[in-house]
């Protein structure tokens, strides 16, 4: 069974706005175009929400809603930079991450085994993470699906934590409005509507030939969905950018000696991993060390000195002995986890592959 976390932010622009001008917090606030050059909001803070000021809306008529709204021009620059950092911290956790938009991803940490292997443990982590390290909060949502993960991070919204367990899927779905199934717009939603058809518990009573009948493909999708089904898997980028391996130690370790040999039982994991890429050149090495109190380290050393390493790779300890000691100068001897890793260099232009044989 898969275990997903979608993370999405809290009204992510405005959010970055308020973190830069405090005095800004309690205030109905936007972030967008001036009503005079016929703006439009992208997005504003809870503040202004509530008289009803939303995404998409022309600024001159969410000025009429909320008069005192304060808008703020927009600073993409900031938003993708905070966006970069929120993915490093993803990727932290897992490399099966999958960035839907700005301020989106889905988890996939089936395979995490930090955190006893809780999701729930590890969405916290990444709550309290994306907080220290950039100022704004996210929603996260577990569950066993995308679809159920991407329902849960907005249950909670703002600044929530929700999880769907598997056994509870089935009850949850019942009274789940059709129109929180992504896909399902105003158009889809008022024909279900006319039809009678409000819940998803309504939905389940639908054959699948007559939801295929009136909807199309669509309609095996909602099939799927009104039963807390969804078989698409997390896609990580289409080119794979490095290879890696982690371990976490069931008790932390304190001593040089058995850091170094889990490097050695890591070392041949590492190498069977990379097999498939074996036609690629490596770009550098890396090793990872989290120490006791969650604090990571990562250290990584070029290797443009041995441009065949990718061909006939041989992942000796050497290259991985130096960046241990480096990364251990960095904080206490008491570490949680220990990864090691490749970074690949682009796959090789067709004309560059020709010229190898
Ligand atoms: P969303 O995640 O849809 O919205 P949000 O983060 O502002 O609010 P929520 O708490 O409901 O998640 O979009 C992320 C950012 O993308 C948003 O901050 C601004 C931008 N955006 C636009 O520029 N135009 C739009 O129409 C939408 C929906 C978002
Ligand atoms: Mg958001």
């Amino acid at each position: 069974m898969q275990k997903i976390i979608h993370a999405d932010c809290d009204c992510f622009f405005a959010a970055v706005e308020m973190r830069d001008n405090p005095l800004l917090q309690d205030k109905p606030i936007a972030v967008g175009g001036a009503a005079d050059k016929r703006g439009v909001v992208a997005t504003c803070n809870y503040h202004a929400r509530a008289f009803g000021v939303r995404s998409a809306m022309p600024t001159a008529q969410a000025l009429k809603l909320c008069p005192e709204l304060i808008l703020c021009p927009s600073r993409m620059p900031v938003y993708q930079s905070i966006a970069q950092t929120i993915r490093e911290i993803f990727l932290q956790l897992t490399d099966q991450v999958e960035v839907v938009s700005i301020d989106e991803a889905y988890l996939d940490v089936s395979s995490v085994t930090e955190f006893q292997g809780s999701a729930t443990l590890m969405a916290k982590w990444l709550k309290q993470q994306v907080l220290e390290k950039t100022g704004v909060t996210i929603s996260t949502g577990v569950s066993v699906n995308k679809f159920l993960a991407k329902i849960a991070s907005d249950w909670q919204k703002p600044d929530g934590l929700f999880v769907i367990h598997p056994n509870e899927v089935e009850s949850f779905i019942l009274d789940l409005n059709v129109g929180k199934i992504p896909g399902v717009g105003f158009v889809t939603e008022e024909k279900l509507a006319k039809k009678g058809i409000v819940t998803c518990a309504q939905l389940q009573q639908v054959s699948l030939p007559q939801l295929i009948e009136w909807f199309g493909k669509f309609g095996l999708t909602l099939y799927q969905r009104s039963r807390g089904e969804d078989y698409r898997v997390v896609t990580t980028e289409r080119i794979r950018k490095s290879v890696s391996v982690e371990r976490t130690f069931t008790d932390n370790i304190r001593q040089l000696d058995d850091i170094e040999s889990a490097l050695d039982m890591m070392l041949p994991i590492l190498e069977q991993r990379f097999q498939p890429f074996g036609q690629r050149k490596i770009k550098s090495v890396f090793l990872k060390l989290r120490f006791a109190d969650f604090s990571t380290t990562t250290v990584e050393a070029a290797q443009t000195s041995n441009p065949s390493l990718g061909l006939q790779v041989c992942l000796e300890r050497s290259l991985f002995i130096p960046l241990l000691h480096e990364a251990l100068r960095r904080g206490q001897c008491n570490i949680r986890l220990l990864g090691i890793g490749l970074r690949l260099m682009e796959p090789a232009s067709s004309a560059e592959q020709l010229s190898l044989f």
